[in-house]
């Protein structure tokens, strides 16, 4: 065929096309991504919820990354970002026979934010981010990445210190408020300052306590569960 992929030059992006209307839900460390997926389990026929990619991270067979990463981040940050990089694209790329796919973070926030910041910190040095950068670069331009609705859920970083410290996840005992507070410019940045995403974005006061939140949740769901193609 004169227009094959061989031909144009054009090879279809990995994925494109497979992908339902698909929502991301963003936001601070502690700012309640589970908590908000949970609440659209009760829509699972038309929902795929992906859920909790923290798990994978916790249990690379039998290694903890996420731990290494902040017992020892000038070694086990890079690794660490890889894989976040590939279980993000798993889930990007997963396929569903249902309308909607609401999905826990996705590849940007851990480029704009997490890689970011560890750069910005020195963290990860020239050399790894390079690397990092020219994978992302790669994905762009070969991987489809399906985002038609972007969840913010704002915090201030005093109030997500403050859960994750009540949470107790062992492998964040020694975040300091500086880490949240870094990474909350840097979600604002991203999704409120940046034209390119901006305009996907929705903004709900996620400091609400557990009691309140229920309807600002609601006050989304029908964008979430109808949404206008
Ligand atoms: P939630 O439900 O809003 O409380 O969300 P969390 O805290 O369960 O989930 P998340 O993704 O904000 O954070 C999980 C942990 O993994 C947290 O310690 C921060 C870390 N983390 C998440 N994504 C990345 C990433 O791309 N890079 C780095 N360094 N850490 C990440």
């Amino acid at each position: 065929a004169g227009n094959s992929a061989a031909v144009t030059g054009k090879i279809p992006k990995y994925a494109a096309g497979t992908q339902p209307f698909t929502v991301l839900i963003e936001g601070n460390i502690g700012s309640g991504k589970t908590t908000f997926l949970n609440h659209f389990q009760q829509f699972q026929e038309k929902i795929c919820l992906i859920t909790e990619p923290v798990e994978k991270w916790r249990n690379v067979r039998g290694v903890n990354l996420l731990k290494l990463m902040y017992k020892e981040p000038e070694r086990w940050a890079m690794p660490f970002q890889s894989y976040v990089t590939l279980t993000m694209l798993q889930s990007h790329t997963q396929q569903t026979q249902k309308p909607v796919k609401l999905m826990e973070r996705s590849i940007f926030s851990s480029r704009y934010c997490f890689v970011e910041n560890m750069y910005r910190n020195k963290i990860i040095d020239d050399g790894m981010y390079h690397v990092l950068q020219e994978w992302y670069n790669f994905i762009d331009n070969s991987i489809h990445v399906q985002a038609d609705l972007i969840v913010y859920l704002r915090t201030t970083p005093k109030v997500v210190y403050e859960r994750m410290r009540k949470r107790a996840r062992s492998e964040e005992s020694c975040v300091p408020i500086k880490y949240l507070e870094e990474l909350h410019k840097l979600h604002e940045e991203w999704l409120i300052e940046n034209p390119e995403f901006n305009n996907k974005v929705v903004v709900l006061d996620a400091d609400l306590d557990l009691e309140h939140i229920g309807s600002e949740y609601k006050r989304y769901e029908n964008h979430i569960i109808n949404p206008t193609f």
